[in-house]
């Protein structure tokens, strides 16, 4: 979710009698069925023309995420045809509820990629398990079960920024030598950070309305518990419109983020890159997207520039058919783990067999770990929640972790504090080539995230001395009070200056290029995709002036 996560149920929140229901079919009561899928498939429309089987482009960029589309922006405001592989959805078509995204509390065929049941982040409520079957789809929300650890990614064109919650946090400049450290740090903060905060489009909560709006109260009893042992609470930019969530709180326009929509789209008020960088994009004349359309290999051809496999799937997954075209220059935009696999495996497999050792090497989390809290009966979180969090406690320079004060809006009172942290976890693994599986695994350990919990307990342990309260048991499964299964911010796995030159050059090929996460190697101590943002307006910068 925002970088949040929560079971809810009904349109309108977490209702009582919605959660009575719930419980009593996951107590056996009543059978929780599978959706049915419309009879027509929706969302399944382009965003103009696919890609024709032996096309030729000057540009082909592999994923519509950030890093993707700042490339694509750029090479077409350059003057140069840029054609953008999508393997989710365009998301532009709205379903038969009259609606492209489907509600957090409930999730159907649109909410996960490829699974047969749900796989939400905050697995159970009171101790009881949320999930439930759907159909299988080509949905909006990747769980991708990467052994130690479920990365969830988002599917669609937008990428990520279709689930995320739109926190755009630049990191503190003190911080940086440590997140990218061959980048020139005068010239991100001085040019790339304010350029791609203002491609965003990024703002920040009005104050004195955050004083008094309901909807947040859950942050400010974050605030003040925070305060109260002595850490400072920062207000977190992002990208969702605010002055359109205070006319949702005046009722004068359709709820988002107020009813708690987040994780499985944002149907209005969130500026998600189809409504920034992909619009300027689409509007220079010179992009086009193929949606539903999966890179399976890119390999030399044998008149220069790079033959690039793919596959065209139906809404099931399954492959309608299969095409070779060509480009010039081809983009790895594929995230983390989409261009990591893909690099490790056209590595492992000899069809790239140039590229250098580092690929594959260098992944983390972002140090993500989650807990909640319970507090006194004194301290309610609210009924409404906005789903969009506004606030981060940050410890990160004396314990390691900076902490998000996230939603938990169930509809009811809950009498929690829930909170996402990114912490300074050292872990780092690697992507290798599975010969007899046929598929790239990933040696991260479940155990490694002890240090994350052991950062984020710099700031809970105090604040629950300090307040006497205790954490929540009920949210990851019964007893566990740590969600340390999973990450929303995969980073690296073709790290800057290691795996490519230092501005995403792939050593080995000229004209193959990384400009998404799988560069940054693997934490950025608060939410990523600012940085992966700024680091790709950097980097196109400069392949723009001096290879094209
Ligand atoms: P990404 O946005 O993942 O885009 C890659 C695209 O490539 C995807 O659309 C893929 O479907 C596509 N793709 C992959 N493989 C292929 C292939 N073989 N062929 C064709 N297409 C392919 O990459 N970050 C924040 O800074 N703030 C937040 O509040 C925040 N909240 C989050 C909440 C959730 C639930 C999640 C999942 C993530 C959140 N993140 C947040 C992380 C953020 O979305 C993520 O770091 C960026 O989206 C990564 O950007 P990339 O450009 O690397």
């Amino acid at each position: 979710m925002s970088d949040n996560a929560l079971p809810r149920n009904g349109s309108n929140g977490f209702s009582r009698r919605g959660f009575l229901a719930r419980t009593g079919s996951i107590l056996g009561a009543v059978a929780l069925s599978a959706q049915v899928l419309p009879a027509h498939a929706a969302h399944a429309s382009a965003a103009g023309a696919a890609i024709d089987n032996g096309a030729h482009v000057p540009v082909l960029v592999i994923g519509t995420g950030y890093g993707g589309s700042v490339a694509a922006l750029r090479l077409a405001q350059a003057g140069v045809n840029v054609h953008m592989v999508e393997m989710g959805m365009a998301w532009d078509t709205p379903g038969s509820d009259g609606k492209i995204f489907a509600h957090t509390t409930n999730p159907d065929y649109r909410s996960y990629w490829l699974r047969t049941r749900t796989k939400a982040p905050l697995s159970n409520f009171l101790g009881f398990p949320i999930d439930k079957n759907v159909p299988k789809y080509t949905g909006i929300l990747d769980a991708e079960e990467m052994g130690g650890i479920i990365v969830y990614q988002g599917r669609g064109v937008g990428g990520g920024s279709l689930v995320n919650g739109g926190m755009a946090v630049t990191p503190k400049r003190q911080n940086f030598s440590s997140v990218l450290p061959s980048v020139n740090a005068d010239e991100m903060y001085a040019t790339y950070y304010p350029r791609a905060n203002a491609g965003l489009g990024v703002g920040l909560i009005d104050p004195a309305w955050f004083d008094t709006v309901d909807c947040y109260q859950y942050a400010r009893v974050g605030r003040k518990h925070a305060q109260r042992s002595g850490f400072p609470f920062v207000f977190v930019p992002d990208v969702y419109d605010w002055d359109y969530m205070k006319q949702e709180v005046a009722g004068t326009v359709p709820k988002s983020a107020v009813s708690g929509e987040i994780l499985y789209g944002n149907n209005y008020g969130k500026k998600s890159l189809q409504q920034t960088y992909i619009a300027s994009a689409k509007a220079t004349g010179r992009v086009s997207i193929s949606p539903l359309h999966q890179v399976t290999s890119v390999a030399p051809a044998p008149g220069g520039g790079y033959t690039v496999s793919l596959n065209q799937l139906n809404t099931d997954g399954t492959v309608s058919a299969s095409k070779s075209v060509t480009a010039d220059r081809v983009f790895f935009a594929a995230g983390s783990v989409g261009t990591s696999k893909l690099l490790v495996k056209l590595k492992a497999t000899g069809v790239l067999p140039n590229l250098n050792n580092e690929i594959g090497k260098g992944w983390g989390d972002n140090g993500n770990v989650m807990c909640g809290r319970a507090n006194h009966m004194w301290d309610a979180t609210g009924k409404v929640q906005a789903s969009i969090p506004c606030g981060g406690i940050d410890n990160w320079d004396a314990g390691g972790a900076f902490a998000e004060v996230a939603p938990l809006p169930t509809g009811i009172e809950t009498y929690a504090s829930f909170y996402l942290s990114i912490t300074n976890n050292p872990h780092r693994a690697e992507f290798s080539w599975n010969a007899a599986a046929g598929k790239v695994d990933l040696n991260w350990q479940t155990a490694w995230k002890q240090a994350s919990i052991d950062m984020a307990k710099t700031i809970f342990d105090k604040i629950n001395r300090k307040e006497g309260t205790i954490y929540r048991t009920d949210l990851f499964g019964l007893n566990k009070i740590w969600g340390d299964h999973l990450t929303y911010h995969p980073l690296g796995g073709a790290v800057l200056n290691k795996a490519t030159d230092n501005y995403g050059r792939l050593h080995g090929y000229t004209g193959l290029y990384v400009i998404d996460g799988a560069l940054i190697p693997g934490n950025t101590s608060v939410n990523p995709f600012v940085t992966i943002t700024a680091l790709a307006e950097r980097n196109i910068e400069k392949i723009i002036a001096t290879d094209l």
